[in-house]
Parts: structure tokens; sequence; C-alpha cells
């Protein structure tokens, strides 16, 4: 088969507090690709009903991440940007998907085990199965590669390994390409304001974990200002 033509997805949930890590890890730099390849920027909303959504906030959450982008800097006229949602084909492939890809490859998923907690039993099935999707979403426009934060490198790997035992199942080379993560610039990994162990997230309780993209001046200050740092004393030079 000849080579794939570059083409670039990323999404974003809409799950409020976009912050300073969607930004540097995603955002920004779907802008710069749109120089050379051909782009597409999904707001997922399937991905945020894993866990439970206010349906009114999450339409206006879809509209704000939908605005992030453009205010960022995504053109809308020479690429596309559209919600998961109104696109039944993701839910479509991410069934078959679901019957390609190995109860223990998705059980390593360590973001899984990160927001289930404890208390796995009363995790959504679709939380479980929420890497699938996210695969169904690349190879649904076989997309070639994919701009994400360094939290999204295993489930990158995921969907390559999805796409490989696909295209050897049945006898399919190249039918999926295979999707490469693009994790680039400054600041793959921005950690939390109060726990520099944990990647700054839009689902942490605290708001002084995070800058978002619409603190003030103000708001930023007091934020960095209450930011916890590292306990021992500066160093002279
Ligand atoms: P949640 O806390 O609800 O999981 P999130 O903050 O991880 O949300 P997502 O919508 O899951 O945000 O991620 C959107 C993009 O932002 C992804 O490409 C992700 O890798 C990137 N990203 C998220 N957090 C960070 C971070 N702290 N540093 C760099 N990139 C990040
Ligand atoms: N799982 C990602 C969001 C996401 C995504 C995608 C990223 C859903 N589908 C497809 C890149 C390509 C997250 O939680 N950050």
């Amino acid at each position: 088969m000849h080579e794939p033509s570059p083409r670039v997805l990323s999404g974003v949930q809409p799950t409020g507090n976009l912050h300073l890590g969607n930004y540097l890890g995603a955002i920004r730099n779907f802008v710069g690709l749109q120089e050379s390849h051909e782009c597409l920027y999904c707001v997922v909303d399937l991905h945020a009903i894993t866990v439970f959504q206010d349906p009114a906030e999450l339409a206006a959450n879809t509209r704000e991440v939908a605005a992030a982008f453009l205010a960022a800097g995504v053109d809308p006229k020479n690429h596309i940007v559209f919600n998961q949602a109104q696109v039944p084909q993701h839910a479509e492939l991410a069934w078959v998907l679901n019957c390609v890809a190995r109860m223990g490859w998705l059980n390593r998923m360590t973001q899984f085990k990160e927001k289930a907690g404890k208390d796995r039993e009363k995790a959504s099935v679709g939380l479980y199965v929420y890497p699938n999707l996210m695969a169904a979403d690349i190879l649904l426009y076989r997309a070639t590669h994919v701009p994400v934060g360094e939290d999204q490198k295993q489930h990158l790997e995921l969907a390559r390994d999805i796409a490989q035992k696909f295209n050897n199942d049945f006898d399919a080379a190249g039918f999926f390409p295979m999707p490469e993560p693009l994790i680039q610039g400054p600041a793959t990994r921005v950690m939390s304001l109060r726990d520099g162990s944990k990647k700054m997230s839009k689902s942490d309780p605290s708001d002084l974990s995070r800058i978002t993209m619409l603190d003030s001046a103000d708001e930023i200050a007091k934020k960095i200002r209450k930011a916890k740092t590292d306990a021992d004393v500066l160093p002279d030079t």
C-alpha cells in the first residue's frame, strides 16, 4: 500500500477548567501543525461522559473548548473543528475496536487506575474502554500524527497495538496507518501547583492546583504565591 497522507487528529474533553497544561501540552501545538498538515480537532464529549456530566454544563463546556481552539489560533476554514457525538461513526468503530483490543491491554492503562481510584467496581464500563474510543477517533480518519501531552502516550501506544492487530487479523496490511504521537514543546507535562507529583488536571477538586486559560493576572499571581514549592532552601548559585 502507498504511504498514507499526513493527517493530524487530536481531541480535548469538554470537562471545564481548561488549564495551562492543556494549552502548552496540546492546543498550542495544534496551531503550528496547521501549516504543514491537514488537521482535525475534536471536542470529545463522548469521552467526557465516562464520568457523570450535567447535560447543560456539558453543552456549555463543549462550546467553550471549541472557542478556546479558535482563540488559540486553530483555523476552522482550512481545517476541521467538530464535536465527537455529532459523528456516530466514532461510537460505531469503537465497538468494532472493543472486539479487537484485549482485556489485558486495557488492564495496564494507568489513567484508568488513577481515575477509577480505590473503588474500581463502581467505575463506568465506559471509563474502562475509553482508550478504545480514543483509538477509534484516530483510526476513523486514518490520522498519522496525534499531538498530545505526555499523559496520553500510553493510550497512543494502545491505539497502535489495536491498529496493528486489526491489520493482521484481517490480512489488510496498511489498512490503518500506525498513528505517531507528537509530544512536543516546552511543557509536555505541566505539574499541579498543589502536589508536584501529579499533573495539572481539569478534574482536580482544587482550583488552586491549576492556572486556567480564563484566570486574570491577579488570580494567576495569587495561585503562584500559594503554590507548593520545594522544602529545601534555594541554592546560592
Ligand atoms: P481531566 O483532568 O478531566 O482528565 P485533562 O486536564 O487531562 O482532563 P484532557 O481533555 O484529558 O485534559 O486533555 C487534553 C489534552 O491536554 C491532552 O492532549 C492531554 O495530554 C493534555 N494535557 C492534559 N493535562 C496536561 C498537563 N498537565 N500537561 C501537559 N499536557 C496536558
Ligand atoms: N484521551 C484524551 C482525549 C482524546 C484524544 C482523542 C486525544 C480523546 N480522543 C484522540 C488525541 C486523539 C485525553 O484524555 N486527554
